[in-house]
């Protein structure tokens, strides 16, 4: 059966190169055994299917019936007038810009929708409707109440007494929710940014009024024969992209730390190697970590190991995909099997179990996969169903959530014994240490004695950190699996450039070995180096998930009140990445990181090319607004390369571009500094 199948898919598609398709061994091993085993992947798919040219331009538009109307750009290039236009007259501007600003709101609504199914349940453990949920951190329930002006301490006859923290509990998750529909105001957490840019925001009219609202906005202005000035769409992209990252994201990533514990720097692993022949494992996939804290809790019960082992395993291993991935390995540990494109993989290795799905970047095609297997597939998430008949579907209801949660381990137990095809786990795994926050940040090169960045500061100052890097998201099967990544990387930290991780890219840094302090030694400059030997951290820093980049959001602005470099994020020495991304989510990322003032390159391609007047204006208009601006480079040397040439442009205009001889500062040298 499998040679038949194995003619009918050599006949109907080319196949994957895996050497060409992956940089990473692991990969290559499964897509040959995936092929061998006449089971198709993305990576057989990219080959087979090409993308639209007029797509991948932006410029077509399919917003009416009278459409697609396609306005490729022509072989030549344009000469004189522009005069391309759909059957309404749209421009390839206005085109490119309205697709653009639905990848915004697609991208801003389903950070923030994770983000209000956190809230949501943050309001059930405040309301203390559910027993399987509590605060396990009330440090930071504390921490952040002041932003949405809760109080946490209570006047009683002239003395300052602790409020009671269910009370504050309440009054934090009634606000937080209220933020996705208050009918007026701005988001409370536009003020957490630094003065002059929460200022620049307000002249500009562009803070959010509410996150849902701003998504609306856009699919309305959108509709055909709405907004027709490119300009004034990107202004309502600045919104809603704003309302993710300074809102639906980080609103998510807080609520998510007060219930489940701000991370702190772990050991772990990463790849497929991860998955053990004699356990049971369970891959955990997609985005909202709420079910998937239950099924490690449930997984870690004594209870679920003894019944693992009376089913003739070792015991239970749990391995992440994706973003879900990166939350419990953030809090707990729980290694990932791979990043967005080996999820297909981690079944084909035939010893999955289980693998578990909520939202986001989850391939319909793990359905046809897992047919091929005995693996049990769930999808948990009322929004996120299979049509497949193989599929089960476990809903997952926070007021029964660790039912739900033994249920599913339960199920991934009792299919061990089912497993029929040989296994073929690859060898590859590599260590890491992840876990890292801006309070993790701070602890490590801020000392909690001055509680702040001041250490890092001072290193940016001196020169041995050259700047700060995040780079961020996806993999895409249009490009090598991973080689974007690590090649840009490792020529940043080689450049003294610090990096901030997040997503796949996070997965993949690990995959590749350079999440640990040891790497320093071999990739980094000198200066670098030293940084990260002193205080014993990884030159690369896994901040967390998609939602998480509000992390790298906070850590720019806590550097900027450490002082020193200057009153604004867009005066820092640093850069924003996505090298491979895919998802609607980059591109709403790229624009709040841009508005925040943050130049931000993408790798492989951007969907502006057709339309080069609004390309012009993302790359070089919006600096002159906002400071920051979008930027396109495939090739990954020349990427990195772009990043440092930035961050050493703000190094000259902060006057720090000669290196100075480290001094240990005293508050007056700091008082100093913080009036440059
Ligand atoms: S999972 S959005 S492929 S980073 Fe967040 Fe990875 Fe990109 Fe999905």
């Amino acid at each position: 059966m499998a040679e038949e199948q194995k003619e009918k898919v050599a006949k109907t598609q080319k196949m994957a190169d895996p050497v060409a398709a992956s940089i990473d061994v692991a990969t290559q091993q499964m897509i040959k055994r995936a092929q061998d085993l006449a089971i198709d992947t993305v990576f057989d798919r990219a080959v087979t299917m090409r993308p639209c040219n007029i797509g991948i331009q932006g410029t077509c538009c399919k917003n009416c019936a009278m459409g697609p109307c396609r306005l490729p750009l022509p072989k030549a290039g344009i000469e004189g007038e522009d005069t391309r236009k759909g059957l309404c007259g749209a421009t390839a501007n206005t085109v490119a810009a309205r697709n653009f600003a639905r990848m915004v709101a697609a991208g801003s609504a389903a950070h923030s929708d994770h983000g209000r199914s956190v809230a949501e349940v943050f309001m059930s453990v405040a309301r203390k409707e559910t027993e399987d949920y509590k605060i396990k951190d009330p440090g930071k329930l504390l921490a952040i109440a002041p932003n949405f002006d809760v109080a946490t301490t209570v006047e009683v006859d002239g003395e300052v007494l602790d409020r009671d923290l269910d009370e504050i509990a309440l009054e934090v998750a009634e606000k937080a929710l209220n933020e996705w529909g208050k009918a007026e105001g701005e988001l409370y957490y536009l003020k957490r940014a630094p003065e002059p840019l929460y200022e620049r925001w307000k002249k500009l009219g562009v803070l959010p009024r509410n996150i849902d609202r701003e998504v609306v906005d856009i699919m309305h202005r959108t509709h055909m024969g709405v907004d027709q000035d490119y300009k004034n769409i990107v202004k309502q992209c600045t919104r809603a992209a704003l309302a993710d990252g300074w809102g639906g994201s980080m609103l998510a990533t807080d609520l998510q730390d007060a219930m489940f514990g701000a991370p702190s720097p772990l050991q772990s692993e990463a790849n497929l190697g991860i998955m053990k022949e004699d356990h049971v494992n369970i891959i955990i996939h997609g985005h909202e970590p709420i079910l998937s804290e239950m099924i490690v809790a449930a997984a870690q019960s004594q209870e679920m190991i003894d019944y693992a082992k009376s089913k003739g395993a070792r015991g239970i291993q749990l391995g992440g995909i994706c973003c879900t991935g990166n939350e419990i390995l953030q809090r707990h540990g729980v290694p990932p099997a791979g990043t967005f494109l080996q999820q297909e993989l981690a079944i084909i290795t035939g010893a999955c179990d289980a693998m578990v799905v909520d939202v986001q970047c989850v391939f319909q095609n793990l359905a046809n996969v897992a047919k091929c297997f005995h693996t049990k597939l769930v999808t948990t998430h009322p929004m996120a169903k299979m049509e497949q008949d193989n599929v089960v579907h476990i809903e997952f209801d926070e007021h029964h959530a660790m039912e739900d949660a033994r249920r599913i381990v339960k199920m991934a137990i009792d299919n061990f014994e089912n497993r029929e095809q040989e296994l073929m786990i690859p060898k590859q795994k590599a260590v890491q240490i992840a876990g890292f926050g801006v309070e993790s940040i701070e602890y490590h090169l801020g000392g909690t004695f001055r509680g702040s960045y001041y250490t890092l500061n001072d290193n940016i100052i001196n020169g041995r950190v050259r700047g700060v890097a995040g780079v961020v998201g996806c993999n895409n099967a249009r490009t090598r699996h991973n080689e974007a990544h690590i090649t840009i990387i490792k020529e940043l930290i080689k450049n003294d450039v610090l990096v901030l991780s997040t997503g796949c890219n996070g997965i993949a840094c690990a995959m590749h070995g350079l999440l640990t302090p040891e790497t320093a030694a071999v990739y980094c400059g000198p200066g670098l180096a030293e940084v990260c030997e002193t205080v014993g951290i990884p030159p690369v820093l896994h901040l967390g998930s998609c939602v998480d980049n509000s992390r790298i959001l906070l850590a720019a602005t806590e550097v900027v009140k450490a002082g020193g470099l200057g009153r604004d994020l867009r005066d820092l020495p640093a850069a924003g990445s996505a090298p491979e991304w895919m998802s609607e989510k980059a591109i709403s990322i790229g624009q709040y990181f841009v508005a925040s003032g943050v130049y931000t390159i993408f790798g492989h391609h951007l969907p502006v090319e057709g339309a080069p007047v609004f390309r012009d204006y993302l790359f070089d208009g919006l600096e002159k607004i906002y400071g920051g601006m979008w930027d396109l480079e495939p090739d990954p040397i020349k990427h990195a390369q772009k990043m440092i040439a930035h961050i050493d442009k703000k190094r000259r205009e902060l006057g720090i571009d000669k290196a100075r001889e480290r001094v240990l500062m005293d508050m007056a040298d700091r008082q100093r500094l913080e009036s440059v």
